[in-house]
């Protein structure tokens, strides 16, 4: 009798343990897909790139005996952290200490792993250098350094030499690795994958780099998409959630959209890159025209939406945050927007001191946005 209590028990306990194995088998990018669709139900989420090292009046990495730690540039202005932190790979592929705007590695660690683990939520984007001309020391602030960088342009067969049988393929194939094996570092003190929106080729509709418009076909940039996820998938890396972000356009069609779409099947979340360079004007325009398209497209296959970089070069106007931002973002689905780094010499985000401190303020107070505090626990 004992003995049948004893196996009932345990199909009793296996049961259980089905169903809650049932629950642990989804990835961390799919259960970072539902949250972020859940969290999107209640407005979007501020992000800011490098929030955590540098700030346009200070630098916590430049001095590596006092590397200053807490401090960001969002923070100092409203009182909160950014609900997403971005940062960058660039330099990895070559085991470059420090990413390609001087980020020690070891601090793009930590700081992932640490915004992960008070709740926020973390992107990856790579500007991996040329592959045939690879600069040793750098692509440091891509504009300046083009040669070997990720915005050496001068050679439009790059992408189609990384491919298998390609003269630069296995070059590419030992940066892939290095790509691979310092994302299988991140992870949290537990153990566990930190789940991560990770945005390769980004901007690729534009031709400033090397896998851009001009510098590829359709097929070979299918090919480039497709060799670095399988290859990190085959890495067993599912805690990415990938995210397809081409430039600003202002002319979307189905067709032009999905000549270099990866796919259904290979993308979670669609978005763009949305700076204004020029006139307010057009700016508007066209951010109208391609956050309609992108929105309409992601809800008929089921897609989040972000805007994955923004901002204007050094803030010039005091009301741009609410007045031109936020007044579009308000008419879209999206899950967040990223303003692109604080460097000194060039910044997109907030600082108190900026006339634009104020407005900044206006956009957290805002009950559609959402800053750390009011994602943390969800
Ligand atoms: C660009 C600029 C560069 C920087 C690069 C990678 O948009 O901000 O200065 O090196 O992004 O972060």
């Amino acid at each position: 009798m004992k003995k049948l209590f004893y196996i009932i028990g345990v199909a009793i306990l296996m049961t259980a343990g089905c169903g809650q194995g049932a629950v642990v088998d989804k990835t961390q990018a799919e259960l970072l897909a539902e949250r972020l669709t859940a969290l999107q139900q209640k407005g979007y989420m501020m992000g800011h790139q490098d929030d955590p090292f540098y700030g346009v009046t200070w630098s916590g990495i430049s001095d590596p005996q006092k590397p200053e730690k807490g401090r960001s540039d969002v923070k100092e202005t409203c009182g909160d952290y950014p609900a997403v932190m971005g940062f960058d790979l660039g330099g990895i592929e070559m085991d470059d200490e420090k990413n390609l705007d001087s980020v020690p590695f070891s601090r793009i660690r930590e700081a992932l792993i640490a915004h992960h683990e008070r709740g926020g939520i973390v992107t990856l984007s790579w500007h991996p250098r040329n592959p045939k001309t690879t600069a040793e020391h750098g692509g440091l602030s891509g504009q300046q350094f083009p040669e070997g960088s990720a915005w050496d342009v001068n050679d439009s067969t790059i992408v189609e030499n990384v491919l298998p049988g390609g003269s630069l393929h296995d070059k590419f194939q030992s940066w892939m690795t290095k790509v691979g094996d310092f994302l299988l570092t991140l992870k949290t003190s537990v153990g566990q994958p930190v789940p991560i929106i990770f945005r390769p080729w980004h901007e690729n509709n534009g031709s400033w780099f090397w896998w851009g418009q001009k510098l590829c076909s359709d097929d070979e940039f299918h090919g480039l998409w497709n060799m670095l996820q399988d290859e990190l998938n085959s890495r067993g890396l599912t805690n990415l959630l990938w995210s397809y972000s081409p430039n600003l356009d202002g002319h979307w069609t189905e067709e032009r959209f999905m000549a270099r779409y990866p796919g259904n099947d290979r993308v979670t979340l669609i978005g763009e890159d949305a700076y204004q360079w020029g006139t307010e004007t057009d700016f508007v325009t066209q951010l109208n025209s391609d956050l309609t398209f992108l929105c309409n497209f992601a809800k008929k296959n089921g897609k989040l939406l972000a805007i994955t970089e923004c901002g204007m070069k050094n803030m010039p106007d005091s009301t741009w945050y609410t007045r031109v931002l936020k007044a579009q973002m308000d008419k879209y689905p999206i899950s967040y927007f990223l303003l692109w780094r604080n460097a000194s010499h060039e910044f997109f985000g907030p600082s108190p001191e900026l006339p634009c401190a104020a407005d900044f303020k206006q956009l957290y107070e805002a009950g559609n946005t959402l800053f750390l505090k009011e994602i943390k626990d969800k």
